[in-house]
């Protein structure tokens, strides 16, 4: 297999004006400024409009239970989900941004494939881009290395509304591992050097239950391309289809899925249950480093 390998993994990187430690494992909050997302939906929506201070308190709580990030969406990818305007996801997620940047001490992830939030979110002090669609939209890519900001490229086969049809690979790692060294090689060519690109295996988006699963078994050959490793797994349907339960009953599966990333090799776990996550990750990092 090819892969483009850094020969040291950089210990620290700088998130806009915050320098983050990625020898220890980090957790993402998210916060889904939409009104249909799948797991935590329309609760900060009220009669379409959005609850400013239903989002900072839970970004407040989130901050308080240890997140090192807080990504902020504007656009559901959950299959068949509206298609918002530039102007939508823009009133969506800026007030947002504007208000935690305002009066909290937390890296502030961008999760848009819009250039023109890209711009205005790195302008508002976000300091990681955050591309489920890894930089692909027209204008993307210039957008992103306009704002000089760490970028992380998720990997997606298709689009949010056809990517559960029949999703198929040759070999799941090595594709997507594969499909990582195109998207770097754009993302250098358009001036987003390697060192400011995160990589996100994209758990769920035109994958079935056995691909969700090898990819997490064989995480760490993603991770040893020596990039940091971003992955989301939290309430996904990879752990109601094992488990059999619910959204609202995937926590327990969830922190499994976690520990297992970060043993592997990932550095940022995005994440619901916040709290919890950072419990299970700190007792994980230090078996880790144990003697
Ligand atoms: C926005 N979003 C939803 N799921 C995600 C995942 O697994 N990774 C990243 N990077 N973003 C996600």
């Amino acid at each position: 297999m090819t892969c483009q390998v850094l020969t040291k993994r950089p210990a620290k990187m700088l998130f806009g004006d915050q320098r983050l430690d990625l020898s220890q494992p980090h957790v993402m909050g998210v916060i889904n400024v939409t009104p249909d997302s799948f797991s935590d939906g329309g609760n900060l929506f009220a009669s379409q409009a959005l609850c400013l201070d239903a989002a900072m308190a839970r970004a407040r709580v989130m901050v308080e239970e240890g997140a090192s990030f807080l990504d902020i969406g504007g656009e559901s990818t959950r299959p068949g989900a509206d298609i918002v305007s530039v102007q939508q996801e823009l009133d969506r997620v800026m007030p947002v941004i504007e208000a935690i940047k305002a009066s909290l001490d937390v890296i502030v992830s961008i999760d848009t494939s819009t250039p023109e939030v890209i711009a205005l979110a790195a302008k508002a002090g976000a300091g990681l881009i955050n591309d489920v669609r890894a930089l692909s939209r027209k204008g993307a890519l210039q957008a992103a290395s306009d704002t000089q900001l760490p970028v992380c490229l998720m990997h997606m086969q298709g689009d949010p509304k056809t990517m559960q049809n029949d999703p198929t690979y040759d070999c799941i790692v090595e594709d997507i591992s594969h499909y990582f060294d195109e998207r770097i090689k754009h993302c250098n060519q358009s001036g987003i050097p390697t060192e400011r690109i995160l990589i996100d295996p994209g758990f769920g988006f035109g994958k079935t239950l056995s691909h969700n699963l090898q990819l997490l078994k064989h995480l760490d050959i993603l991770a040893s391309k020596g990039l940091p490793v971003l992955v989301g797994m939290s309430r996904k349907s990879m752990i109601g289809n094992v488990l059999n339960r619910p959204v609202d009953e995937r926590l327990y599966g969830g922190l499994a899925t976690a520990v297992m990333a970060y043993e592997r090799g990932a550095r940022i776990v995005r994440v619901h249950d916040v709290a919890q996550t950072v419990d299970a990750l700190r007792m994980a990092h230090a078996i880790m480093i144990s003697d």
